[in-house]
């Protein structure tokens, strides 16, 4: 195993500068044919050997400028390395042959066969698997290619940029060849070829360019394209009025394919998409679907700028185009739906998914130091965190200030292969501002603690908040103060904003901040809009939360406060479980549920959102020791005491926010009014009686869509009986047996309801007959979801993980990407407490002195160990 660092960058002696491919696709097997033209660097030594990358490929032939290459001028020097030796000329063309079998291909990297589609994915070093090639990121070249393969099965050919020429073959083959003018690295290029349906639209582009729109998918669900092809519409406009980047090409296309290793990929105009990010239609994807796949076809889109026309120059920048993506993909779905909403939902993922990444063994920096796999730090941190980054530099600079520095981004470095330092430099240059301290986010791993004590004196009219931040490193030390924007809101005892709201600058461990003329104490409104990627600690009583709750004008800190409510409850009660106590419920959370619920006046998301219990994995982040069963215990308690005391109330508002079944609506107000119905459902269903079931099962077997389906029969999965079983049989029988995306809904809440016999039912699904372990959709579905039911999954006798653990291996053998994924939900191990530590850390142990597992996986587990 190889370990590659930052520090080693080095540019290479030789580029290729243009790549022309003709791939001969056959039953069988495909023939690539390549030629690459490539040049000597300035001032490269003339014997300098030529060093190209190649990934299981049967290599056919070489040649140099026509002439065959003996092999004795050429060799292997690493198992996916291969060496020409030199002297070279100053410039010239090499030509290869390969051939490969995409239709073996189970690690989809590369060129595979998905159902009868052939279709490519690059990212990261997947190019390598097609042909011979310099595959990083910094080669930047232009690409001519030719497609030929059988017109019936095949009659869809496609690849980047323009086509330039298409026509019939001998045999009942056709051709087609395709142009693209922007230079762009391997790990862009696609090719596609197969039966495939297809809608099309147009935009037309602020200059008034008319731009080709087609997305493909299989013939049968071409009629769920169109709420993506909105979408992208929506995205390229958004764009130009918000950072003015236009489209720059005649043509955009969206391919739609069954198996794939991640959500979507931004080929330069042949974006490559996961089935489940692209397809939508009310029976079959839900609210959060549509939201999904909005911000994923905008984020694969917005990557055109970010990403490809201005490229990371090695694989540890790759946080340069997606945490950029991201925050813009986040802005544009602000801008779409709403905007407290998406930041509530951004939040959630920040703090229940990076934070245990950045407290745990596989902690890095949202610029890694080191990789074994690469495609292992395609994380939550290099994304979320990473987009927090880049909302703090629009937080500091303001957005206008945030533009000035996107334009000079732009104008330094498209066409080029760049590093997060010269993002950062465009960001200080473009304001005039010193961000040298800022690069610390780029430098050190782990999570910030800021303290807050705030003192107010009454005579002098004088406000002191001392804020001190400390953060421990993944080895332990501590780490250097951050430069960070803390947002803050001070409100006078009425609940109105005493003073105008500020913005702090914190740069020091301890730093105070003094404010004048203050007529009266204020309430602190800190963090608004989690303007830092920190955990925030202020002492402040009950009291004040529901203060905050009922007044801050900052929605998320109204939803915040709610939230720190509900988990000191949870908490309380997880501890008084532990010590044999019995658990309560504070009076004071229930009126404060009360008045959320009665309250008529709010946003119906929002309302939903303020009601909802903060999840799993982010109560058991704010545990010393993680006790699952205590934890669940106090949470069931918890949500199940709130539901008896407000039954009636629970009842009301779940009656008041139903839709007629028979007219479908997806506006902001249905989507709200599902969303708070079905928050209203989740809390019944934890009463668990006849009378609430059967409300369940009326909703299951009724709903007009499968946002209503999905939320009845979760709430029936986690109380097994008739009611359960008439359900999702139903879900079974209409809805899933013939679609593979609803299939997998239906597997996924299966796996994630916390019953008894959880385990023996994820065992019965991994068995049942539509289960395949090649579709990484159906093995995310099963085993990811599997992995957050935390009372099963972690049961004490290790059973879960040992289940786990045998999938992973099993997995590993087809698909490496994957199976290190889902290893990584074994990796916390040393946040748990004694049995299940010992037993997570014994599944580690047994991947890691497993015969023959992918350097992936091999990865995680050596991480996770450490
Ligand atoms: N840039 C894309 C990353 C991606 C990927 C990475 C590794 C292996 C498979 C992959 N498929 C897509 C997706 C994105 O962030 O836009
Ligand atoms: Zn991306």
């Amino acid at each position: 195993l190889k370990e590659k660092f930052r520090r080693d960058y080095t540019p290479t002696n030789y580029f290729v500068e243009q790549v022309n491919l003709l791939f001969q696709v056959f039953e069988d097997c495909t023939k690539v044919s390549s030629s690459l033209k490539v040049k000597r660097r300035d001032g490269a030594p003339e014997n300098a050997p030529f060093q190209l990358d190649g990934e299981g490929l049967t290599l056919q032939s070489l040649s140099i400028d026509g002439e065959t290459l003996p092999p004795s001028r050429y060799s292997w020097v690493e198992e996916d390395l291969l060496e020409i030796s030199g002297p070279l000329p100053s410039s010239f063309v090499l030509q290869s042959l390969v051939t490969t079998k995409p239709e073996e291909n189970t690690q989809l990297s590369g060129l595979y066969k998905s159902s009868s589609i052939y279709c490519t994915q690059c990212e990261a070093e997947g190019f390598r698997r097609i042909t011979l090639m310099q595959d990083r990121p910094d080669i930047m070249a232009t690409y001519e290619v030719r497609i030929e393969a059988d017109k019936e099965s095949c009659p869809v050919l496609l690849s980047n940029g323009n086509m330039t020429e298409n026509g019939d073959l001998e045999n009942g083959r056709h051709f087609a060849t395709y142009n693209d003018p922007f230079p762009k690295p391997s790990y862009l290029f696609a090719m596609v070829a197969g039966d495939l349906g297809f809608i099309r639209d147009t935009f037309v582009t602020r200059s008034e360019k008319v731009v080709a729109l087609n997305m493909y998918s299989e013939h049968n669900n071409v009629k769920k394209l169109y709420h993506a092809m909105d979408s992208l519409k929506k995205a390229m406009r958004w764009d130009e009025e918000t950072f003015g980047l236009e489209y720059d090409l005649d043509i955009f296309n969206v391919v739609a394919v069954n198996d794939f290793n991640m959500g979507a990929m931004e080929n330069k105009s042949l974006n490559i998409f996961n089935t489940s990010c692209v397809l939508a239609s009310p029976e079959t994807a839900t609210d959060a679907d549509y939201e999904r796949i909005q911000g994923i076809i905008a984020h694969e889109y917005f990557h055109n700028w970010t990403g490809n026309r201005v490229t990371c120059r090695d694989w540890f920048q790759l946080t340069l185009k997606e945490g950029l993506t991201v925050f813009r993909d986040q802005q544009f779905s602000m801008d779409m739906t709403s905007a407290a909403v998406k930041r509530i939902e951004d939040v959630n993922v920040v703090r229940s998914m990076q934070f245990p990444e950045d407290n745990g063994p596989m902690a890095h920096p949202i610029r890694p130091e080191s990789y074994i796999a690469m495609d292992n730090f395609y994380t939550v941190t290099v994304y979320r965190k990473g987009a927090e980054v880049i909302r703090m530099y629009h937080t500091l600079l303001g957005k206008e200030g945030f533009r000035k520095g996107m334009d000079l981004y732009f104008q330094r470095h498209d066409g080029s292969a760049v590093t997060c330092d010269d993002f950062r430099r465009a960001m200080a240059d473009a304001n005039g501002v010193d961000l040298t301290q800022f690069e610390r986010w780029y430098l050190q791993a782990g999570t910030p603690v800021v303290r807050c004590e705030a003192k107010y004196d009454v005579e002098a009219k004088r406000l002191s908040l001392l804020l001190k931040q400390s953060c421990r490193t993944p080895q332990g030390g501590d780490a250097l103060p951050f430069h960070m924007p803390i947002r803050v809101g001070f409100l006078a005892q009425d609940g109105s904003e005493l003073l105008p709201e500020r913005v702090l600058e914190l740069k020091e461990a301890s730093q105070e901040f003094v404010i004048e003329n203050v007529n009266s104490k204020p309430v602190l409104s800190l963090l608004r809009g989690f303007s830092a990627p920190i955990k925030l600690e202020y002492e402040r009583d009950d009291e004040e939360l529901a203060f905050l709750m009922a007044h801050d004008k900052d929605s998320f800190n109204r939803w915040e406060a709610g939230q720190l409510m509900f988990s000191r409850t949870i908490h309380a009660n997880a501890k008084a479980m532990q010590a044999g106590q019995a658990m309560q419920l504070n009076a004071k959370l229930v009126d404060a549920v009360r008045r959320t619920l009665l309250d008529t006046s709010l946003d119906k998301s929002l309302q939903a959102y303020a009601l909802t219990l903060p999840n799993l994995q982010n109560l058991a982040e704010s545990m010393e020791i993680v006790d699952p069963d205590a934890l669940v215990d106090a949470y069931k308690f918890t949500k199940k005491e709130i539901a008896r005391s407000l039954r009636d109330h629970l009842l009301k508002t779940y009656e008041a926010n139903l839709l007629p079944e028979d007219s479908f609506r997806n506006d902001a107000e249905a989507i709200g009014m599902r969303r708070l119905k079905n928050v209203c459902l989740g809390y019944l269903a934890a009463l668990g009686d006849k009378e609430v079931l059967d409300v369940c099962l009326k909703q299951a077997l009724t709903a007009n869509c499968m946002t209503d389906l999905v939320a009845a029969a979760s709430c029936l999965a986690a109380n097994p009986g008739e009611q359960s079983d008439k359900a999702l049989e139903h879900f079974y029988q209409q809805h899933a047996k013939d679609d593979n995306l609803v299939f997998c809904k239906w597997i996924a809440i299966q796996a994630a309801a916390c019953t008894d016999q959880a385990l023996e039912i994820v065992d019965k699904l991994f068995k049942h007959p539509s289960f395949t372990i090649k579709n990484p959709n159906i093995c995310r579905s099963l085993f990811i979801s599997f992995a957050g039911n935390m009372k099963h999954f972690h049961r004490a006798d290790g059973s879960g993980h040992r289940w786990l653990t045998d999938r992973i291996l099993e997995l590993d053998k087809l698909n490496p990407q994957t199976a290190a994924k889902i290893l990584t939900k074994l990796a916390g191990y040393k946040r748990f407490d004694a049995p299940r530590q010992a037993s997570m850390k014994a599944q580690l142990e047994r991947v890691r002195n497993t015969e023959g597992v992918s350097k992936d996986t091999m990865e995680i587990a050596i991480r996770a160990l450490a």
